[in-house]
């Protein structure tokens, strides 16, 4: 018996590599969260970037409550079973009126992560709509290999490389996902998809949160880290991560600082440059 998603919501995630949309928090709480981030960008005097975005749950105690938030958790458990590790989790913030775009690309042609059962979460703190570039996805393109990419480096571009799929997408094939303030998407770690720029007059902001069984092994880099957020993990693959007691717990910054140089050289693994701003 799944513990939140239904049969019809399972079987598309198996059949299509997506499902959403998945209702994690309520408006108001979601709303609270967008909120932290921002009086973070305030103090900062700028919007949250480089190695920031990356595994935040170790710079903002917040990040770690909701990755390890029990509905969060009870969908995933439902695509992955009870033992949990949570890999990385990541902000998306596209301006008002940006040109900022995802590419057409597929998470584990670039992560050393050697499943199939990634599940990306990902959590809308502002509306992501067809204007403000939600996502699209490409049904079905997590069955059988993966697709070639080749590394494009442009400005606009939010993913590390610029990194997009080498062979011609077929959009009349692809789903849009809308979602409101506090609702999720969840797709597979192998799914094909990509977002466009946000035309409207607020902020798209979300946070991916990337979770994989404990069998899970980092096969590009020689260290890498995991929380464990449910379960047991009985493989011990990953270095756990400390949980930060208050936001800037200089523990955990400096874990974060190895970490995300960590994930920065797997990314980077076989590419011509390396982009400072990860
Ligand atoms: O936020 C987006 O538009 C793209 C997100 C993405 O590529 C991901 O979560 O893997």
């Amino acid at each position: 018996m799944p513990k939140l998603l239904n049969e019809s919501d399972i079987e598309q995630f198996d059949r299509d590599g997506y499902c959403f949309p998945v209702t994690i928090l309520s408006e108001d709480e979601a709303r609270r969260m967008r909120s932290q981030l921002e009086s973070f960008e305030r103090e900062e005097g700028k919007p949250i970037g480089g190695a920031q975005r990356s595994k935040s749950h170790l710079l903002f105690k917040w990040v770690d409550d909701l990755m390890r938030h029990p509905t969060m958790l009870d969908a995933v458990e439902d695509l992955i079973g009870p033992d949990i590790l949570c890999w990385n989790t990541l902000f998306w913030v596209k301006e008002a009126r940006s040109e900022t775009f995802v590419s057409w690309h597929q998470d584990l042609r670039y992560w050393g992560l050697d499943t199939s059962d990634l599940i990306t979460v990902w959590l809308a703190l502002s509306p992501a709509t067809l204007e403000s570039g939600c996502m699209h996805v490409l049904p079905g393109s997590h069955i059988g290999d993966l697709l070639p990419h080749k590394d494009e480096y442009r400005d606009d571009n939010l993913l590390t490389r610029g990194q997009e799929i080498s062979v011609e997408v077929d959009e009349s094939k692809t789903v849009a996902m809308p979602l409101d303030t506090g609702q999720a998407s969840l797709h597979n770690g192998r799914l094909a998809h990509a977002s466009s720029p946000n035309r409207s007059a607020d902020r798209r902001i979300g946070l991916s949160l990337h979770y994989v069984p404990p069998h899970t092994k980092q096969v590009v880099g020689e260290w890498d880290s995991a929380a464990l957020v449910r379960g047991e993990d009985r493989y011990g693959h990953f270095r756990p991560t400390p949980v930060p007691t208050r936001d800037f717990d200089p523990e955990a910054v400096a874990f974060h600082e190895k970490a995300t140089d960590q994930v920065r050289e797997i990314l980077f693994n076989d590419a011509e440059k390396v982009r400072k701003t990860l």
